[in-house]
């Protein structure tokens, strides 16, 4: 039994399957990762985009689930309805449990997103998860509000609220995450101000998948990955996260010595 990650590829190793994998291993839960889309990118610009198709990313789903039995799922970068459509579907014959990041765009502002792609979000994927955890800029699009405090962040966490159990992560409200499961929840966090966020987003939703995965309910789950998240960018160099700190012998960061 194990998690899956399905987003896409960011070949600077910050964010994407990259992190999803790193993140899931560094907490101890063996990951498999199926590609929606290559990216050409670094922390500080996004280059190019090919999407996967749908048919290919239905084959990675299935030749996976043919000899894993996988529990969660995490989705990040979908990129088009099209491929909204078909991850839906497959979370649905299998009866997979998800966990949403609805990825819009990259650290560096590129648009990781066609614009018809957060109606499908809404229409099929949404409603099939446990949770989603969009940042400030994703829950404003999500909700159509505009977020300038943490009260705009309630009242968006309560419109997203109607599709699934949400969390407005809190990389804008003072590392505060707003928490919504049919009751407000505002998980008090600390804001750590560093460059090494690259991957932020993308780490603190596949730390929830994975305490999720152990069977932490889901405040717990949160509470952690935010937890988990913070001393990742705190550990960060040159501008992505280092999920390794746990390790004493960490030879995952990028200034370790040789
Ligand atoms: O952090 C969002 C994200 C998700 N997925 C991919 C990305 C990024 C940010 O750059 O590149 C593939």
């Amino acid at each position: 039994m194990t998690v899956m990650s399905i987003a896409g590829f960011d070949p600077s190793g910050g964010a994407g399957v990259l992190n999803d994998i790193k993140t899931f291993q560094a907490l101890n839960v063996y990951g498999t990762a199926v590609i929606t889309a290559l990216t050409a990118q670094n922390v500080k610009r996004l280059d190019d985009i090919i999407p996967v198709n749908s048919e290919f990313i239905e084959k990675q789903i299935d030749t996976v689930l043919e000899e894993e039995n996988i529990l969660y799922v995490k989705t990040g970068m979908l990129y088009s309805s099209d491929i909204i459509k078909t991850v839906a579907s497959k979370i649905k014959e299998y009866q997979l449990k998800i966990v949403v990041d609805p990825v819009m765009v990259a650290g560096s502002g590129g648009l990781l997103s066609k614009k018809d792609m957060v109606n499908s979000l809404k229409k099929y994927l949404l409603p099939l998860a446990k949770l989603t955890t969009p940042n400030i800029f994703e829950a404003e699009i999500l909700s159509g509000l505009e977020i300038k405090d943490e009260s705009d962040a309630v009242k968006a966490a309560l419109k997203i609220g109607e599709y699934c159990n949400v969390v407005v992560t809190g990389g804008h409200l003072e590392g505060n995450d707003v928490f919504y499961d049919g009751h407000i929840n505002v998980l008090r966090g600390e804001l750590v101000e560093s460059q090494n966020t690259h991957g932020s987003g993308c780490t603190y939703s596949a730390a929830a998948t994975a305490y999720l995965y152990k069977s932490f309910n889901l405040e717990e789950a949160l509470i952690k990955a935010g937890d988990f998240t913070r001393k990742s960018i705190r550990q960060g160099f040159n501008g992505t996260l280092n999920q390794f700190w746990k390790f004493k012998e960490c030879t995952n960061i990028k200034n370790h010595d040789l």
